[in-house]
């Protein structure tokens, strides 16, 4: 995706904290690495081959999930959470630094704005971060904002507000640029709460007429993810609604435009796998934002409710990976809102859960499973799945993060790091202000 390269002259935690506790657990890491080295090899698998694709796995990290999260009820702010962007992205650093995945950070503006965008660059840099798609907001009106987005944004019946609302994602596209960011996600609220309220045609008429002054403002090497949602803010109609919306929509507009699958926007009993493989079947799964739900755009902690949907999806995403000879990245984000956790240790937990779902979907035994369902023996090709999905990987992925820098064990390496505690002492509270998600 040809992101810059960084040079990292600052540490988030010290790394001899990290080496300290890995050293108490490197013996036993070892044994049990070994040992599944052994299973694996049982089987035909190379377990130096696996780590060496998991050293490969990035997933991008949401700005807006370094502060707990909120509903419309209420946020519970938490001691030493960040107060800005360079504490978030410190934040970040330590969730990157202990787990050794996520090396880029999506921004979300106008939340992330600031006075001087290079400062947050070569901060991130500084800290061995880049920067992942950035995040527009037209489902908010903004202090002093001329025209409001009550009544919808890039689809709104009055073309100065659809100005309005292009002009703020030409202007996030800009601060991207700054950012060496390669891609743009926009997800809109726009839809309606009652039957008759908008004409469904015309209303996504406006949104693709929008979205083209915005694909056409694209560097070249960019990428514009359009995020489909059942619901919410809409209570009846959503105008990018689902999936088959979404790739009428990035068909229409160009090879750059790709649909973007956010795990919690989904009604709960579809099969989210499926449209992952007809997303790609097409080259137009352009991304992921994980995390969990049980019954709606929850943002729930990716893995924490449904680890075995995970793995299917990326059961999914290495299939289609070799069907795409090379033409295959998908940008790996997570999309979480942390009401009663750490950010940091939800942040670290689901990185842990991606991570464990993309290494069992590696050791699928995948000429075997062709067999059974060329022959139709319906239970072993679902027992190759189980067979894989069972298997305990979580040797493999400490030795992905040990090799990283990272920690073995990294709940417990940053809980004995006293990070939060160390900048609750340092950093401003933030006052608990109703409710919302940030
Ligand atoms: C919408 C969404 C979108 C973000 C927002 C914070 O529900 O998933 O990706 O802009 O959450
Ligand atoms: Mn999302």
């Amino acid at each position: 995706m040809g992101y810059v390269a960084v040079k990292k002259t600052m540490s988030a935690i010290p790394q001899d904290i990290i080496d300290q506790e890995n050293a108490k657990l490197m013996a036993a890491h070892q044994a049990d690495y070994d040992a599944l080295g052994v299973r694996l090899a049982r089987v035909g698998i190379d377990i130096e081959h696996i780590v060496d694709r998991l050293m490969t796995l990035e997933v991008g990290i949401p700005s807006w999930g370094m502060v707990s999260g909120g509903t419309r009820f209420a946020r519970f702010p938490m001691p030493g959470e960040p107060t800005h962007i360079l504490e978030k992205i410190e934040d970040c650093a330590a969730v990157h630094q202990v787990s050794g995945l996520t090396p880029r950070i999506s921004l979300h503006f106008p939340w992330d704005k600031a006075n001087d965008i290079d400062e947050v660059r070569d901060y991130a840099h500084a800290h061995g971060m880049g920067f992942d798609a950035v995040n527009s907001n037209t489902f908010q009106d903004q202090p002093g904002q001329r025209l409001s987005y009550k009544y919808g944004s890039l689809t709104h019946s009055d073309p100065a507000t659809r100005a309005q609302a292009i002009e703020h994602n030409l202007e996030c596209i800009e601060i991207g640029d700054r950012l060496c960011a390669k891609g743009l996600t926009v997800w809109i609220g726009d839809g309606s709460n009652f039957a008759g309220q908008n004409e469904f045609a015309d209303t996504l008429d406006r949104y693709l007429e929008s979205m083209k002054a915005i694909y056409a403002a694209l560097p070249h090497d960019w990428r514009l993810f359009i995020e489909h949602k059942l619901y919410e803010p809409a209570f009846y109609a959503t105008v990018i609604q689902d999936w088959g919306t979404s790739i009428l929509c990035a068909q229409q507009l160009g090879p750059k435009a790709q649909c973007l699958v956010d795990l919690g926007h989904h009604a709960p009993s579809v099969n989210i796998e499926l449209i992952v493989a007809r997303l790609a079947q097409f080259g137009k799964l352009g991304g992921f934002h994980f995390n969990d739900s049980k019954y709606g755009d929850d943002d729930l902690d990716a893995g924490s409710l449904n680890p075995f949907q995970l793995f299917l999806i990326f059961n999914e995403l290495v299939y289609a990976e070799t069907r795409a000879r090379g033409q295959f990245n998908p940008a790996y984000m997570m999309d979480q809102s942390h009401n009663v956790t750490d950010p940091i240790e939800s942040l670290l937990n689901s990185a842990r859960a991606i991570a464990g779902a993309y290494v069992k979907a590696l050791i699928v035994d995948r000429k075997a499973l062709r067999e059974y369902q060329s022959s139709n023996d319906v239970m072993m090709a679902h027992h190759c799945l189980r067979m894989a999905y069972e298997t305990d990987v979580r040797p493999a992925l400490a030795m992905a993060r040990l090799r990283k820098g990272g920690a073995i064990d990294p709940m417990m390496t940053f809980r004995a790091s006293g990070y939060r505690a160390q900048k609750a002492r340092v950093r401003k509270s933030r006052p608990a202000i109703g409710g919302g998600i940030i």
